[in-house]
């Protein structure tokens, strides 16, 4: 496929940046629109040059000859163009979509905070995230409540608040405790088994927090009205779960196909 991208298209290079990407898992659809707009631009560029050039070597009198010529220019430019896009699309079997729906939370004041993610995708690993993720305490609060996060993540909570803060976790996911510790200073843990990890501290009573460790990067925490959105997921057929703290948690088949939205909606219940 990628042979007939190169025979295709001549003018290449202004397409060459996206080939780089094909490996890319994440940002593939955006890329996809980049690559479109690249193209497009490269096709018109390439246009005015070639126009430029027949205007600078061409006979006056020999108009037609030079919109003929213009035109397969521009024709060669678009077949390059939409071979490369064929594939992108084609090339490896994959294309990355988009999972969408809306969580109902039965007998919680709001359907907030509830965690959508792909459950696993097989044969795969995913590299945490190079920078600490953040869990501040802001007002005896643990901001935010519920934070969804890739194993291997590290992270960083800070205490914002004038009053002193303990972290501490019983899940067998990951037991920590950091102490008891004043504003301005910020402690981490690395997550480095998948599961719920309830995050309490010592001091006060109500202060609580979640922080779930999945397996991939696919994954949404819904709004408050039950929304939630996951982009760039790869095609394929997963299991899409739902988890929410007082719940019972749910899961349902899900195929990912190109360029559609999957739609997937939960009703938790206790
Ligand atoms: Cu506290």
């Amino acid at each position: 496929m990628w042979t007939l991208a190169l025979l295709g298209h001549r003018k290449f290079s202004a397409c060459s940046r996206w080939q780089n990407f094909r490996g890319g898992e994440i940002f593939r659809t955006p890329l996809r629109k980049a690559g479109r707009e690249e193209c497009r631009k490269g096709a018109v560029a390439s246009d005015d040059q070639s126009g430029s050039e027949e205007r600078s070597h061409a006979p006056r009198s020999r108009p037609a000859k030079r919109a003929g010529r213009s035109h397969a220019r521009w024709r060669r430019n678009l077949f390059g163009c939409v071979s490369a896009v064929l594939a992108l699309s084609l090339g490896d079997g994959s294309w990355a979509a988009t999972i969408s729906g809306k969580v109902i939370a039965r007998g919680i004041r709001d359907n907030g905070d509830a965690v959508v993610y792909v459950e696993t995708i097989p044969g795969r690993t995913f590299s945490p995230p190079k920078d600490p993720v953040i869990l501040d305490q802001i007002n005896l609060t643990f901001v935010p409540h519920v934070l969804p996060i890739v194993v291997g993540t590290t992270v960083a909570f800070p205490n914002s608040d004038e009053v002193r803060h303990n972290v501490f976790s019983p899940s067998a996911a990951r037991r920590f405790n950091l102490g008891t510790y004043p504003r301005g200073v910020t402690r981490t843990v690395v997550f480095d088994k998948a599961g719920e990890v309830v995050l309490l501290c010592n001091v006060h009573a109500e202060m609580s927090a979640f922080v779930i460790v999945l397996q991939n990067p696919h994954f949404a925490v819904t709004a408050k009205d039950g929304s939630y959105t996951i982009n760039d997921v790869p095609a394929g057929k997963y299991v899409l779960k739902a988890y929410h703290e007082r719940l019972k948690p749910d899961g349902k088949e899900v195929e990912v196909t190109q360029d559609k939205v999957a739609r997937v909606d939960f009703e938790l219940r206790k």
